[in-house]
């Protein structure tokens, strides 16, 4: 087991007992594990090989579906996703599909030309599913860049994540139309977002939650060290969700941490929690779990969603360049979509009809994204301009000069520029 169930199992907390309630003292990472999982780096005498590193850290994950579609029980969790219906299980696997159809449009749109840059989420579909379909309407969400599945389950238009990756706008979205905020690109600097959120959330009195999407690297920024020493402080409802997709560009996550993620949790002293980040069950439930301790006055939880990037980070990237083959088969064999497409065979949840409608479901989607993206008007080059300061400023009228003066430069400024 990898939480501790006395911080799991506290009572809810009152409504006058919510606003300005210290951190919990029993709040920390029940991970028996304990921290000498990756004693390999702890010296730093030695260098070890990413192999042997792993295998060292490899703690035990939260898992309710194996990789070969088997439901597996769980004592701790197993009541977080005990009303989740066939029909509901066929919803989980369609957000997946549908995501990931959403997401190789997007990579091939960017390969023609049509966007700037992608950041693809493949493989991490179960990760961003699950936890997104563990949050109530008025609950927010702080993504980073990639969390497309997210916006998905948020009820974004997958169109609208795509102007600013086209580059014609500056966002897309209104964040709060969907309690979802804009991508963030600065590492980590949405955990301090979110828990300043949060911290709002508890002043207000009401009993709706934040979660902060990052990844492995952006655990290492101080930024998210410090939301870890605020929410925990001030017993901030947030919960911080770390897909771990095993890569930092091509920094690969044992390089920057010589314990597993989610034991950093238990320094700050909330709980930390690893879960089969391939497993849209298991993420369901343990971010049900999380958001439940933050709307309840149990404070932060951290979740680290173990998964994998199975792409490039980006389209301007070559994994090729820093890592094997062999790493990426291995995640294939636990695919997050295949495996919950083997459950519902087995257990007679989905019929053929159902996948069939489906993938003409998909290729709608897709079709519609590709001709949405094309019909994206080209915005007003002096736009940027715009909204800097209120009352103007003599150094942003001085860069519109320049740049009006270098659109002049081009032969077919009359027509295009301005
Ligand atoms: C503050 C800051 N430093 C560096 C970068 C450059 N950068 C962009 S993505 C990235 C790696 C992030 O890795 P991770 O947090 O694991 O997220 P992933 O891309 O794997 O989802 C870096 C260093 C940045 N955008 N912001
Ligand atoms: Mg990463």
């Amino acid at each position: 087991m990898t939480v501790d169930s006395s911080a799991a199992r506290k009572p809810r907390r009152s409504a006058a007992g919510k606003a300005g309630t210290t951190g919990s003292k029993t709040g920390t990472t029940g991970s028996k594990t304990g921290t000498a999982g990756n004693a390999s780096g702890a010296t730093g005498t030695k260098r070890t090989t990413r192999a042997a590193a792993k295998t060292s850290a490899e703690p035990q994950l939260v898992q309710l579906l194996t990789p070969e579609g088997k439901r597996v029980k769980n004592a701790e969790y197993d009541a977080y996703v005990a009303g989740v219906t066939p029909e509901d299980l066929r919803g989980l696997y369609r957000d997946m599909v549908l995501t990931r159809r959403f997401d190789a449009e997007a990579t091939a749109l960017q390969r023609q030309g049509e966007l700037g840059l992608w950041a693809s989420l493949l493989g991490q579909e179960a990760a961003q599913i699950g936890s997104g379909r563990a949050l109530r309407d008025d609950d927010y969400v702080f993504p980073t860049y990639r969390e497309h599945g997210v916006a998905w389950c948020r009820g974004v238009d997958p169109t609208n994540l795509l102007g600013m990756f086209r580059g014609v706008n500056n966002g897309g979205w209104d964040p709060n139309s969907n309690n979802f905020h804009l991508y963030t690109i600065v590492i980590g600097s949405q955990a301090l977002h979110a828990t300043g959120y949060a911290m709002g959330i508890t002043k207000d009195g009401a009993d709706s939650a934040v979660i902060a999407y990052f990844g492995d690297g952006a655990s290492s920024q101080g930024d998210v060290a410090e939301s870890f020493t605020f929410s925990a402080v001030y017993n901030a409802p947030v919960v911080f969700f770390c897909q771990n997709n095993q890569w930092a560009i091509s920094e690969p996550t044992e390089k920057q941490s010589r314990v597993p993620l989610y034991q950093r949790a238990q320094g700050f002293g909330f709980p930390g929690v690893r879960v089969d980040g391939n497993d849209v069950l298991a993420c369901l439930a343990v971010t049900k779990w999380a958001l439940e301790r933050a709307r309840s006055g149990e404070g932060p939880t951290l979740v680290e969603a173990y998964t994998y990037r199975m792409g490039a980070h980006t389209t301007s990237d070559d994994p090729s360049r820093y890592r094997g083959d062999d790493e990426r088969a291995a995640w294939e064999a636990k695919d997050p979509i295949l495996r919950l497409r083997r459950y519902l065979e087995t257990s007679n949840h989905a019929d053929d009809g159902f996948f069939a409608e489906l993938e003409a479901e998909s290729e709608t989607l897709g079709r519609r994204v590709r001709e949405a993206v094309r019909a994206m008007p080209d915005p007003d080059h002096f736009a940027i301009f715009e909204n800097v300061y209120a009352d103007g400023h003599a150094l942003v009228d001085e860069e519109r000069a320049q740049f009006a003066a270098y659109q002049a430069s081009f032969a077919d400024a009359a027509e295009g520029g301005r």
